[in-house]
């Protein structure tokens, strides 16, 4: 236990039995104080020249203007968001704003965020943490990333034509929504996630809280087109990450308090907790046949899973498994040890034999190799290849499946392929296209936690550390540190040949139609009209923008009306984003080009307010300005 929490803090031994940077700097010191520098050789040369080629060949060097050959999609972790990241350049390209608020577009101020937020447009905060793209045969289709916000028990899904946040939901009846991942084959119809932390099923208040044998946690089914939860597995324990097999047949959660323990020592008290698989035909047919009970007043159908059922199997494995990840010859699920240093590879084509009951669910288990101190999450090449994160050693472990499951029956064999050195604490690892059948075992991220003395230090508070891993050759080379801010927890990266975004908006996007109807109603055309609509004190404004003016330079309200301004942005050149700020009402926006965006505030200080353009478009930008002239 001590080791878990101190894990983080200390500095890991080298063999030396030095710490790891005293070592460095050791081995530094001596290179600056002794040798000098042999002529080379023409064998030296060409030795180098060779490995400079065999470099190149997965070269980590973006030049300027070249672009990169992988998009990554990260989480912001609690900054609520999900950045694009460009790979191997490791440059972030976009921050897509999620679960936040954000200045710059205004998303969570703007009318058109607000509704896709829904019921939940008032939470202004979320926890980010894993994105993932939908597939079609197990591959990534490029049509949407998903991603959960842990905080307030939310699923969010972003629109990759156009890089924006377009539905988000709360899920009902649970907490924390945790792992999640998505249905790989035939295709994405479904999100899987996470009610991470146990409650009542019926939290009302009125129940006992303190009977701990009624706590639930729920796995969830969520319908990626329409985004609605299509149905709830209730289950035993808790439960932390999930992943998805390659038949469209099985789902896998790992559970790391499957005592139900409220603190850390109860939480920890078994050797072993389990992994839940459940099956999804089995599970569609009983919602068909009416098996399942609703709560708190919603209609989402909820199944018992529960030990027992014959929705769920449950597998026992070493101790407070944390990450699930399958493999992408489709064959294994691989639960992360954590407190164990093992991880367990579960081989899925015995799972039909374990829903018939004719094996133990132990059976399922193959190989149970041990990597070292706290086995976080896997990721895998096109090689047999994994790779585990062990946060404790700060390490990956590469390590070869099948060498693991000859091992596993008795043979001698040494499974472990590397261990490399990473800064520092690594969470979550992830391949290009690893997830996928795609994968390639071109480049490996690591998630780091923790970055010490990597960055120049920027005060207490540091950034992590993300490192970009090249694994084409037999040994895994750390290529490149990237800092970054709190607290991407995972990443999914896939070739930039699966994505084609837009250039423009197209006037007909859902994103604002509800705001194009208004003004239908309003009368007013939006690619033409500059209009005062009032309506009671509630006033519409609608004006177009074309680089470097607004429609409209000047508008009278009366102190305390309610303003919506919409911004219809004709500008049809790629990037001309203009915005609208609103000086001193904290209301500021991005209209991209070809979009409408709007935005209501209260206008609740009399006299002259300027409202201006703040996304530089322009050489009179500065110009790019109006009056409201709000009369008391
Ligand atoms: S979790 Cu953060 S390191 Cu939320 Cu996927 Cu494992
Ligand atoms: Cu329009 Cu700046």
């Amino acid at each position: 236990q001590s080791e878990v929490t101190n894990g983080a803090q200390h500095e890991e031994p080298s063999k030396e039995g030095m710490s790891r940077r005293s070592f460095l700097g050791a081995g530094a010191l001596a290179g600056a104080a002794g040798a000098v520098a042999a002529p080379m050789t023409a064998a030296m040369f060409a030795a180098t020249a060779k490995a400079q080629a065999a470099e190149i060949k997965n070269s980590p060097f973006v030049h300027p203007g070249d672009l990169d050959e992988y998009y990554g999609f990260w989480s912001g972790g609690h900054s609520g968001e999900v950045r694009i990241m460009g790979i191997p350049s490791m440059r972030e390209l976009m921050r897509i704003p999620v679960f936040n608020v954000d200045s710059a577009t205004g998303w969570g101020l703007t009318n058109e965020s607000k509704r896709i937020k829904g019921e939940s447009a008032h939470l202004l905060a979320g926890d980010s943490h894993h994105p993932h793209m939908s597939m079609t045969d197990g591959r990534y289709n490029g049509k949407y990333v998903f991603i959960n916000d842990k905080a307030n028990t939310r699923v969010a899904r972003i629109r990759c034509d156009v890089m924006k946040t377009d539905k988000m939901i709360t899920v009902p009846n649970c907490q924390a929504i945790h792992g999640l991942r998505v249905q790989k084959v035939p295709y994405t119809k479904y999100v899987i996630c996470n009610g991470e932390f146990e409650v009542p099923i019926v939290n009302d208040g009125k129940a006992s809280l303190e009977d701990v044998s009624q706590y639930r946690s729920l796995f969830n089914v969520i319908d990626a087109e329409n985004m609605e939860v299509a149905f709830q597995v209730m289950v035993d324990g808790n439960l932390d990450n999930t992943d998805a097999d390659y038949d469209g047949k099985y789902f896998a959660s790992t559970c790391y308090n499957s005592e139900m323990g409220m603190n850390l020592g109860e939480m920890i008290a078994s050797e072993r907790d389990h992994v839940v698989v459940f099956n999804l035909a089995r599970c569609e047919a009983a919602v068909k046949a009416g098996k399942f009970k609703t709560y708190n007043g919603n209609n989402v159908p909820v199944l018992d899973g529960t030990k027992g059922s014959d929705l769920t199997r449950y597998i026992p494995v070493p101790k407070s498994p944390h990450g699930m990840n399958t493999s992408p010859s489709g064959k294994y699920f691989v639960a992360n040890g954590k407190l164990s240093p093992t991880v367990s590879v579960i081989a899925i084509d015995k799972l039909d034999a374990l829903f018939a009951d004719k094996i133990k669910p132990r059976d399922t288990i193959v190989a149970e190799p041990e990597l070292g101190l706290g086995p976080l999450h896997t990721a895998f090449d096109n090689k047999g290849n994994a790779y585990t994160t062990l946060f404790l050693d700060s390490q990956i472990a590469k390590w070869n499946v099948e060498d693991a499951i000859r091992a596993y029956k008795g043979e001698k064999v040494n499974y472990i392929r590397q261990k490399l050195d990473v800064h520092y604490q690594p969470g979550h690892n992830h391949t290009s296209a690893g997830e996928t059948r795609d994968a390639d075992g071109k480049w490996l991220i690591s998630l780091c936690k923790f970055s010490k003395d990597r960055f120049l230090p920027v005060g207490p508070l540091r950034p992590e550390n993300d490192q970009l891993i090249d694994i084409s050759g037999d040994e895994m080379k750390l290529v490149h540190d990237g800092p970054t801010y709190a607290e991407p927890h995972d990443c999914m990266i896939v070739h930039r040949s699966k994505l084609k975004p837009k250039k423009l908006w197209t006037r007909d996007d859902p994103i604002f139609a509800e705001t194009v109807e208004m003004a239908k109603a309003d009368g007013v055309n939006l690619e033409v009209d500059n209009k005062v609509i009032r309506d009671g004190n509630k006033v519409r404004v609608y004006m177009t923008s074309i680089a470097p003016n607004y429609g409209m330079t000047e508008f009278k309200v009366k102190l305390g009306d309610e303003v919506t301004v919409v911004v219809t942005n004709l500008d049809q050149v790629e990037d001309v984003t203009h915005g609208f700020c609103m000086t001193n009402h904290g209301v500021q926006m991005e209209i991209g080009p070809q979009a409408t965006s709007s935005v209501t505030f209260i206008a609740d200080k009399p006299g002259v307010q300027w409202y201006y353009c703040n996304w530089f478009c322009h050489a009179l930008h500065m110009e790019m300005r109006g009056r409201m002239l709000v009369e008391a």
